[in-house]
């Protein structure tokens, strides 16, 4: 895959990521509490779900699989770059959890199938310079996390939701699901993983919103 491939596409929808910045400044949907996940399911201001909302730029990727590559770079020992079968050939493993979108809604158990972030990384092997992960996708879309959130053992690059391919949609043929903070942090069409020494916020970060984006701590903007 060409670095031409991850451009930001100029057909994203202006309307709706100018909404977005503006409920950012405005602080839209701020209850100024926090919930203890222990103890609460829902996070502070959420609104449950029963259906799965498809939320993104407006540009959806077409990825076969036979185009589809996905590469970990950056700051490791071990550049690892996977075509569709050898990302297929990893280890596997299934994991049923709630997620959390900034614009309220949530939606309880969801059973994803993948390939754990640990596992990526055991076969990268970070340097110990690396601290932040920059993640970059089909749709030119990027989002950042710390190396830690990213490594957490619930955290993993999907395939497929409820046992079938997760549609072109919902971020086919591969996404990152990281249930723990707001769903924007979890890319759909997912290409490339970067690991850094300095921190790299992404699309929705530099544009108000919160860099950990943690839904019990109400994390939304920032
Ligand atoms: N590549 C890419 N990933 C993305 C986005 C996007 O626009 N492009 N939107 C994010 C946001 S804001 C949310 S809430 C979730 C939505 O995922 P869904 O459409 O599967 O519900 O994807 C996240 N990942
Ligand atoms: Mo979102």
């Amino acid at each position: 895959m060409d670095q031409e491939d991850v451009k930001l596409e100029g057909q994203i929808r202006e309307k709706l990521v100018r909404t977005k910045e503006r409920w950012a400044e405005e602080g839209r949907l701020l209850t100024g509490t926090t919930a203890d996940p222990t103890r609460e399911r829902l996070p502070p201001g959420q609104t449950l779900v029963k259906d799965w909302p498809v939320l993104d730029l407006g540009v959806q990727p077409d990825v076969s699989t036979a185009k589809f590559r996905l590469r970990l770079e950056g700051l490791v020992e071990n550049r690892l770059a996977f075509d569709w079968e050898g990302f297929m050939a990893l280890p596997q493993t299934d994991m049923v959890c709630d997620i959390h979108c900034v614009t309220q809604w949530s939606r309880y158990d969801n059973r994803f199938t993948g390939v754990s972030t640990a596992t990526l990384l055991e076969l990268a092997r970070p340097r110990p310079e690396a601290r932040f992960v920059s993640m970059t996708s089909y749709d030119g879309y990027t989002t950042n996390l710390t190396l830690e959130a990213f490594a957490a053992a619930d955290v993993m690059v999907a395939h497929s939701w409820e046992g079938a391919p997760i549609t072109r949609q919902h971020g086919g043929p591969v996404r990152l699901v990281l249930p723990r903070l707001y769903f924007w942090k979890s890319p759909k069409w997912l290409t490339r993983i970067e690991l850094l020494a300095e921190d790299r916020p992404g699309f929705w970060e530099v544009r108000g919103y919160h860099n950990q984006g943690d839904p019990w701590l109400e994390e939304r903007y920032g």
